[in-house]
């Protein structure tokens, strides 16, 4: 999973990468409207892996990963002017974006829109967006009917379902909504899949709150999206826990109150906004978790592994988390006839443990 970290300049993505991430990136003035991307892949935390070593001690433990990237760069009147295609790029590579608010005070700081006003700031990423994404899509719509008009190869019926399409997209647009407010079937989403439409994607609202706590829901009362979520945390101090170590970072925790890390609550918003879940292979030599969207098969969930294994799908044999904890291992689950063999169309479930059958 691939997530975007972008706002306003001087919002805190940086710092708030810096705690998702216990990176120690320059933050402030260095990198102030400048063009730049940080990345760092982080393993998603889950004590299922753990009791899953404890019990098969393997020689590798593996857990999921989530990619972070921090994307400076957007600002006010980017989307109508014109991104940069390296920003695009950047923007259109994330399956989904954390977009961070300023919600601390802070006169040292300055703010590109002088006062603190986290509900605007919201608005005015959106509203980049927006524009950005009706430009691609004026662009396919003049596209599409020159080739209609051109090109008698041209698979007509596509087309137009695709122009229809369009349209849908560009009144949604022009009342100032998010795409990922509509509903797209499977088959429209293809139709658009190399477009890279920002508002499409899941957003996950991060206000920074600073020094004092904000309620994410009250700075945003009156904002309902789907494939929308929204939360707050305190980013600055926040990023200075995260370069602690075990006793002395749940210390600093406590002392501020936060019973939770940061990090761990925006991995799980993101698992839930981008409806993704974990299945596990186990063995000796690895106990591993791997992330696939809720609704795969078995036959997709094998190909995550392996394409061959998508190919040469016979069987999985499946047990679920919970039923091998509480028999105590895999001889008692079998014993006890908890280990079933499900065929391609099974939809696997969170915290499956999964063994391929294939040939390859
Ligand atoms: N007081 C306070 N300052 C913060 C907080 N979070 C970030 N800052 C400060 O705000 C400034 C900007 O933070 P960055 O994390 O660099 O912001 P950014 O969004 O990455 O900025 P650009 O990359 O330039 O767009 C830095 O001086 C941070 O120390 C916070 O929670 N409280
Ligand atoms: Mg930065």
């Amino acid at each position: 999973m691939r997530l975007g970290i972008i706002g306003l300049p001087n919002s805190g993505k940086t710092t708030i990468f810096n705690a998702l991430t216990r990176s120690n990136r320059p933050t402030g003035a260095v990198s102030s409207g400048k063009m730049e991307v940080f990345t760092s892949v982080v393993p998603v935390p889950d004590a299922r892996i753990d009791k899953l070593t404890a019990m098969y001690k393997p020689k590798k433990t593996i857990y999921a990963t989530i990619v972070y990237t921090d994307i400076a760069g957007l600002e006010k009147s980017i989307g109508a002017s014109g991104m940069s295609g390296e920003l695009r790029n950047h923007l259109q590579q994330s399956e989904g974006f954390i977009h961070v608010v300023r919600a601390f005070e802070d006169d040292a700081v300055p703010h590109p829109d002088i006062t603190i006003d986290p509900a605007r700031d919201v608005s005015t990423i959106d509203t980049e967006f927006l524009l950005a994404d009706l430009i691609t899509v004026e662009r396919r719509i003049e596209k599409l009917n020159e080739e209609m008009k051109r090109n008698k190869n041209l698979n007509k019926a596509l087309a137009e379902a695709e122009l229809e399409l369009m349209a849908r997209f560009k009144q949604q647009l022009e009342d100032l909504q998010p795409l990922r407010d509509l509903d797209i079937t499977d088959e429209e989403e293809k139709m658009i899949r190399g477009y890279g439409l920002l508002s499409l994607k899941p957003m996950l609202i991060v206000f920074n709150a600073g020094e004092t706590p904000v309620d994410a829901e009250n700075l945003l009362s009156d904002y309902h999206h789907k494939h929308t979520a929204v939360l707050s945390l305190q980013g600055k101090i926040e990023a200075e826990i995260a370069q602690l170590e075990g006793e002395d970072q749940a210390m600093f925790l406590a002392e501020y109150n936060i019973s939770e890390p940061g990090a761990s609550r925006v991995i799980r918003a993101s698992y839930d906004l981008i409806h993704v879940q974990s299945f596990f292979t186990v063995g000796e030599d690895e106990v591993r978790a791997w992330t696939i969207p809720v609704g795969a098969t078995a036959q997709e969930s094998a190909g995550t592994i392996h394409t061959d294994l998508s190919r040469g799908f016979i069987r999985a044999e499946v047990t679920p988390y919970a039923e091998l904890i509480a028999a105590g291992s895999e001889a008692e689950v079998k014993k006890l006839g908890k280990m079933r063999l499900e065929g391609k169309e099974y939809i696997v479930k969170d915290g499956d443990i999964m063994h391929v059958r294939a040939n390859v």
